[in-house]
């Protein structure tokens, strides 16, 4: 498979281009955090990763004045209306989102592309971001894209479960959620908030994150109460909220691709299966060819493409936390998760 040079803002095949997208979408912006300042005003508050603050909103931190912000999560609870056939999934921030949006959109896109094996396929030329938004981005837009053409429409969230707009819990949609052990977690997210920081304020200490992290404090965290949220939906409603998690995909892709396609209506056919269709797809979206593809470029709000792919492995947090520190985390995780059956089945973790 050839790898393109570089991926930049992506309008995916068919899509109009609206060039003044970029000002209405400002504008709502400004429009939504205007109309929750007020609120945002009486939410508890504390140090922010990449942000300053964080906010409490129902029991989690969120950042505020950006697109995946506390803002948002309040306007998408009152206006976000969910379709039965759409498909979410989601997932505790550094957890594996680009990933499982790359496979998810290759899964059920996957005939689209198959005629030229998937030489024309807009994961070649994209972030797996633009191809599949988050809720939390879509709801500036002014403009139709992709996700408003195409049933189903593919979605992501970082929202945890009990904050979910109402209609999604309602509508009796698929969700999968991707679980990654916390300390993996913990150390992806410190790059991401060092390089994504305004670097005026200094750069985050790696001590630092870790006393906020084991306090719960980080973009919409607490981690464990974000994982537990998401796997009690998955027992109480297990045809309609897959958990999966990352160690598991690291360790046989194959296998847990089939099973997501499964899942999510869209199996693999025994033809498929003969061709290496899941091969192809696990290539597609490996690691490997999509931190080629996003070498260069920037998603909106300047973050660059490659922020998303740093090591992709399971187990980088042995290189950073301290044995007192891996010690502490294992014991709130053992207290947090008491009674519950999330393990991450790899050795390391
Ligand atoms: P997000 O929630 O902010 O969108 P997310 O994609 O969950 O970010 O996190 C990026 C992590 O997934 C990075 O982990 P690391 O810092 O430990 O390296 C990134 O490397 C990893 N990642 C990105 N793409 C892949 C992939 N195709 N396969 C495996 N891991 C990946």
């Amino acid at each position: 498979m050839s790898m393109p040079i570089a991926s930049h803002a992506f309008s995916l095949p068919s899509l109009p281009k609206y060039s003044n997208e970029g000002n209405h979408e400002t504008a709502n912006m400004a429009l939504i955090f205007d109309r929750y300042k007020d609120r945002l005003a009486t939410l508890p508050k504390e140090k922010g990763w990449i942000t300053e603050n964080l906010y409490m909103y129902q029991g989690f931190w969120h950042q505020s004045s950006r697109r995946i912000s506390v803002e948002t999560v309040m306007a998408l609870q009152s206006t976000f209306k969910a379709h039965p056939t759409d498909i979410y999934l989601a997932t505790l921030p550094k957890s594996g989102t680009t990933w499982l949006k790359a496979l998810v959109f290759a899964l059920v896109n996957r005939n689209r592309y198959k005629d030229d094996r998937f030489s024309t396929h807009p994961l070649l030329v994209s972030s797996p971001h633009n191809c599949l938004p988050f809720i939390e981005t879509e709801i500036f837009r002014n403009t139709p894209t992709y996700v408003d053409s195409h049933s189903p429409r593919l979605f992501a969230t970082h929202i945890p479960y009990t904050s979910l707009p109402q209609s999604i819990l309602e509508s009796g949609c698929r969700l999968v959620y991707l679980c990654r052990n916390p300390k993996d977690v913990l150390v992806s997210m410190f790059h991401f908030a060092n390089k994504l920081r305004d670097k005026s304020r200094g750069l985050l200490t790696f001590e630092e994150t870790f006393e906020l992290f084991s306090k719960g404090i980080m973009p919409t965290g607490p981690y464990w109460d974000h994982v537990k949220g998401y796997h009690k939906a998955s027992l109480e409603h297990p045809g309609k909220v897959l958990f999966l998690t990352y160690e598991d995909m690291k360790i046989d892709t194959v296998n847990n691709v089939k099973r997501l396609a499964r899942y999510l209506g869209y199996p693999i056919t025994e033809e498929e299966e003969a061709e290496g269709a899941v091969e192809g797809i696990v290539k597609l979206c490996s690691f490997e060819n999509l931190s080629e593809v996003n070498k260069h470029g920037n998603l909106r709000e300047d973050i660059p493409n490659d922020a998303f792919f740093r090591e992709g492995k399971v187990g980088d947090w042995t290189n950073h936390l301290t044995d007192e520190m891996s010690s502490i985390l294992d014991e709130i995780t053992k207290e947090k998760f008491y009674g519950l059956d999330i393990t991450w089945n790899n050795p390391i973790c």
